[in-house]
């Protein structure tokens, strides 16, 4: 039994039209704990595409992750909103009429907040709320960078529990991490979980996990068990994979991907690609080099 968590980042099925295709989306909740045994999911983030839905549509997808995931994995969900009023809420949605026990924020975007406008956003989302929250953290799409000392004034409130940490900041990790070590840190850059295993964190939340839970899964294996040579090797074919994927275009493939494992996981909502003839034979030779 291995000790850090492996999340994925659960994508949305949508149909042609842009409607949810519900039956996709959980399709891809079973796919997860049936076929990759993952600890958890990190619903209604970027992979999720919840930025490019509208706030019943972020419920819903809650609700029925929740209601397929039944308890069988650990569920968060990304409740963040550049709206504070719709992140409180879908924060109140997800806990108090869902049930969810976590739930995570992406940093507010778009206008340069300050931190005491950052701290307020926190609070006020977790204001009157039993609940349990990790920062999302994403400063290359957000531009919001916090320190280490930022982390900490958040951290004040003791309904944050720490960090989704997608950032290839080593320094601040490693400071992050020595400062405080009782709070959760969960890596988000795919292509860098094993630096990041070095640093100490507790797990990792990402989108290629979908379809490569097992490799990565086999690598923090040999990294928990000294064996960094076959963790490295493990890591080297993971971003061979990675490179692949990002080089048919990240989303969509990972949703034929999906496909090709027999799971229909609908396509993405536009502006992102509908999967062209030539994407879907660069994923169906993705497949065959990674996963027969
Ligand atoms: O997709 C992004 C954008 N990052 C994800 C992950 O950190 C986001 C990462 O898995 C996520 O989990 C979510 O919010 O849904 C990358 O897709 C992966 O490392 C490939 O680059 O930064």
């Amino acid at each position: 039994m291995i000790m850090k968590k492996l999340y994925s980042a659960l994508m949305t099925a949508f149909n042609e039209d842009g409607s949810m295709n519900d039956a996709g989306t959980r399709a891809m909740v079973r796919y997860n704990i049936d076929v990759n045994h993952i600890d958890g999911l990190y619903i209604g983030g970027s992979t999720g595409e919840a930025f490019m839905m509208n706030t019943e549509e972020r419920k819903h997808l809650f609700k029925i992750a929740f209601d397929e995931a039944a308890g069988q994995c650990d569920l968060i969900a990304q409740v963040g909103s550049i709206n504070l009023n719709e992140a409180k809420e879908l924060a109140d949605y997800a806990v108090n009429t869902i049930g969810y026990k976590t739930i995570s924020a992406v940093t507010p975007f778009y206008y340069p907040f300050n931190f005491d406008q950052i701290k307020y956003y926190y609070d006020a989302i977790l204001e009157g709320l039993d609940t349990q929250l990790l920062i999302y953290s994403l400063p290359a799409l957000t531009g919001v960078s916090l320190t280490a000392e930022q982390f900490g004034k958040l951290f004040e409130n003791p309904k944050i529990i720490g960090i989704k940490f997608t950032n290839a900041d080593f320094l601040l990790l490693e400071r992050v991490r020595k400062a405080f070590p009782d709070k959760l840190i969960y890596f988000g850059s795919d292509e860098m979980l094993l630096s990041a295993l070095v640093l100490g964190v507790d797990g990792a939340i990402g989108s290629t996990f979908n379809l490569n839970a097992k490799r990565v899964f086999d690598e923090i294996k040999a990294f928990e068990a000294g064996d960094n040579a076959k963790a490295l090797e493990l890591q080297h074919t993971t971003n061979d994979y990675i490179m692949d994927v990002i080089d048919n275009d990240l989303y969509p493939t990972i949703k034929l991907l999906f496909h090709e494992a027999g799971v229909d996981a609908g396509q993405c909502s536009k502006p992102m690609n509908a999967p062209t003839p030539e994407m879907k034979a660069g994923a169906a030779k993705i497949y065959a080099k990674y996963f027969k």
